[in-house]
């Protein structure tokens, strides 16, 4: 059955031819210009019989009460927890050791010292094989950016609920500011309140026009302050796409090209202190749906990670950001590069933040891995069919719930079931 659909399935993408040169640094071997027309088809993978797709969008009914009458940060301290917040018991265990994960100095990296972008490169390989986390200093953030970005949307969250519903966000919306996803759902909500807003990278203005059109000119400054830290972010993470590319032996701006025209997302989380902290998440379950994540925590902890079937702490350092590949950037790894499972607990009496910058391929870019990694390390049998960022953002948006686990997994099956749809439908297929 799979290989009928997989030689019946219409490729909506076209494939262009790929030159790779091999960067030799990390492995000793260079196969220069590998030209390979026709990528190899994607072998359809078994539904895990504990994992289907939900049958509906968002298996959860749509809640009609407004984010302000289901959760805010003022009501947060009440110490009986409302049951739409409650969580089974499985995802109540709390991590009690911490990940070693790698610090990786870039210091060298970026003065474009070999031996230390090599040694940055090995370690980056080693975690992203085993869970994919890592933390950076010596990024090139100032300081004082971070410091300011913290300070902004903090005045934000202490804000009346009136001024962060301006810029509320629709049930099935991009951006905006959400209680709890509670425009979304209505149970298993997390303890928490988000803003999120894009951050094109060849239109960096629409993130100050955000601010102003939604919350107002009182709100501009914060808009130049996220233009300002989004843009710094951006930089950090394409030259993390350089090691990452090096670090896997394939042409060392393979990943940078690719992302240079991303289009990504920033998301802040505000966790308001919880009475009863070990009956609620602040973030669910999940492995981020985009390609590459830098995360600046404050110094209060929460971040975890699930890794050899254990969950282990995130330990906030002052002067890093932690870095996760996503599910997307995964796949462009065919499957080789964990996207980490991970979630964020609360604090009974300190407030938490966390500022998250996901980068995103541009709409119009092919997720698909490089053939000479495909050719040369898994006999070329994809794991993945293309897809582009937005079907993956549809699915996760629309049909799929991420904190119910193997997003990637349902999202390839649920794009071959559409494609067989539209072939059904398509006369000349
Ligand atoms: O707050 C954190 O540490 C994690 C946040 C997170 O996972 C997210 O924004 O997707």
């Amino acid at each position: 059955m799979g290989s009928c659909i997989s030689k019946c399935m219409p490729n909506k993408h076209s494939r262009l031819e790929d030159h790779h040169v091999y960067d030799d640094d990390l492995y000793g071997f260079v196969q220069d210009k590998l030209v390979i027309s026709q990528a190899p088809p994607f072998k359809v993978p078994p539904t895990p019989l504990s994992n289907k797709i939900s049958p509906s969008p968002l298996e959860l009914s749509f809640s009609s009460k407004s984010a302000s009458t289901i959760f805010t940060a003022s009501k947060s301290s009440a110490s009986s927890i409302p049951a739409q917040f409650l969580w089974p018991a499985e995802d109540t265990v709390r991590a009690l050791d911490e990940l070693d994960e790698p610090l990786i100095d870039l210091g060298g990296f970026f003065r474009g010292d070999h031996e230390s972008t090599l040694r940055a490169a090995k370690a980056i390989r080693e975690a992203c094989l085993s869970h994919g986390f890592f933390q950076v200093v010596n990024h090139g953030i100032d300081w004082g950016l971070i410091q300011a970005a913290h300070d902004h949307i903090r005045s934000f969250f202490r804000s009346p609920i009136e001024t962060k519903l301006r810029a509320s966000q629709k049930r099935n919306g991009y951006g905006g500011y959400s209680s709890a996803h509670s425009e979304r759902f209505s149970s298993r909500l997390p303890w928490k309140e988000t803003l999120s807003f894009g951050y094109p990278a060849n239109s960096p203005e629409e993130t100050v026009e955000f601010f102003k059109s939604k919350l107002g000119m009182e709100f501009e400054q914060t808009g130049k302050v996220y233009k300002k830290y989004c843009e710094a972010m951006k930089d950090l993470a394409l030259g993390i796409m350089e090691l990452l590319a090096i670090s896997l032996g394939v042409g060392r701006l393979h990943y940078k090209e690719l992302f240079n025209d991303s289009r990504s997302i920033m998301r802040c989380n505000y966790y308001p202190p919880c009475k009863k902290p070990s009956l609620v998440l602040g973030t669910g379950p999940h492995c981020d749906p985009t390609s590459l994540t830098v995360l600046h925590q404050d110094q209060v902890g929460g971040l975890e990670v699930s890794a050899n079937g254990k969950w282990w702490k995130v330990r906030p350092h002052p002067d890093a950001l932690v870095i996760n590949i996503g599910d997307s950037f995964m796949a462009l790894t065919n499957g080789m590069y964990k996207s980490g499972l991970h979630w964020a607990v609360v604090n009974e009496s300190r407030e938490r933040m966390s500022l998250s910058f996901f980068m995103c391929p541009a709409p119009y870019k092919v997720v698909r891995p490089p053939q000479g990694l495909l050719y040369r390390d898994m006999n070329g049998e994809r794991k993945y069919p293309d897809f582009t960022w937005p079907e993956l953002l549809h699915f996760v948006k629309n049909h799929h719930r991420a904190d119910t686990g193997d997003t990637l997994g349902h999202f390839s099956r649920w794009l071959l079931s559409q494609s067989a749809v539209l072939s059904c439908q398509d006369p000349q297929a």
